[in-house]
């Protein structure tokens, strides 16, 4: 499937046609979860890799073999892909690992009445926008980026593809509270604590380890190893989808990148809308390394 040019719109949000159809998307609205499954809810570009690497790590007690072998794409498919049925089918694999970008107002009910154990996985809006401007140039199967003022204010419009991150981030955490199993995890906690962050989410998956078992997925899951891992870096996608020639996936890994592309006017820009539109949220978000601060 190529598609490269292609947008499926769903229920008002854009999605690539590249590994999306409107077929794809309605079937990930019906899907059947299981108590066992483990899903990985985010919006894009905020640690969703990270969180698959961490995943199968801790599932396989810090063996790499699993992480090095298999793309991420195979053992933790994306629900709302053409492809993820037959993934699926094929795997013998229990718990399933699935991964999704769909905002919770799509996937809340096929989730209501399920146990399925659901991780949401947020970063600071302000890098999410800077690392998806930079995938934008390298994934073929996106829309131009234009310049980043454009893409910033589409960015704050919610009008990029997978739509909206203030809808998203606040649709899955204020239903927190109501649904049993569910854990929020940032990309600042992963990358101020690996060691701290893995034990939280083997605890939660209920897969206790030991502390060399621990280490060995903080050593897997860094960001030079998986930089280094073909199942994960996307090197194995063929240039004309990816043009590796523009960038990595795995671009700089850092918090706080945004300071590098933001000037003091953009800046003031996204303070305004994001404070109009997070009123009431009592989340917290780090925005640079603590000791820049
Ligand atoms: S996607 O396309 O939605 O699946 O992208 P996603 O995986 O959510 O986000 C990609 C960004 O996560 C960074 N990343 C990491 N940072 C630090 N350490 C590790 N191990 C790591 N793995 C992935 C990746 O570099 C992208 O961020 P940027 O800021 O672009 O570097």
């Amino acid at each position: 499937m190529a598609r490269l040019d292609v947008t499926e719109l769903f229920h008002g949000i854009s999605f690539p046609g590249h590994l999306h159809t409107q077929d794809s998307l309605q079937l990930a609205l019906e899907f059947q979860f299981q108590d066992s499954d483990i899903l990985i809810a985010s919006y894009p570009k905020s640690g969703t890799t990270w969180m698959q690497e961490i995943v199968t790590l801790i599932s396989s007690r810090g063996d790499p073999h699993l992480s090095q072998t298999v793309p991420n794409w195979s053992r933790a498919p994306w629900l709302e892909q053409y492809y993820r049925a037959a993934v699926l089918e094929a795997s013998s694999t229990t718990p399933r690992v699935i991964t999704t970008h769909l905002p919770h107002h799509l996937l809340g009910p096929a989730l209501q009445g399920s146990r399925a154990k659901v991780i949401y996985v947020s970063r600071n809006p302000k890098d999410v926008v800077v690392s998806f401007y930079h995938f934008h140039k390298m994934a073929n199967f996106l829309p131009e980026a234009g310049s980043f003022t454009e893409f910033l204010n589409r960015f704050l419009e919610g009008t990029l593809h997978f739509g909206c991150w203030f809808d998203h981030i606040k649709g899955w955490t204020s239903h927190f509270a109501k649904v049993n199993s569910l854990l929020h995890i940032t990309y600042e906690e992963m990358s101020l604590d690996l060691h701290s962050t893995i034990k939280k989410v083997s605890s939660f998956l209920q897969c206790p380890l030991v502390d060399d078992e621990v280490n060995s997925c903080v050593k897997h899951c860094s960001f030079s190893s998986m930089k280094d891992n073909k199942m994960i870096n996307y090197t194995l996608i063929p240039e004309d989808i990816m043009d590796h020639s523009k960038g990595s996936f795995m671009r700089k890994g850092k918090i706080g990148d945004w300071k590098t592309m933001f000037t003091e006017e953009q800046n003031k820009y996204f303070e305004n809308v994001f404070t109009s539109k997070l009123q009431d949220c009592t989340l917290e978000f780090v925005w640079e390394e603590p000791d820049e601060e």
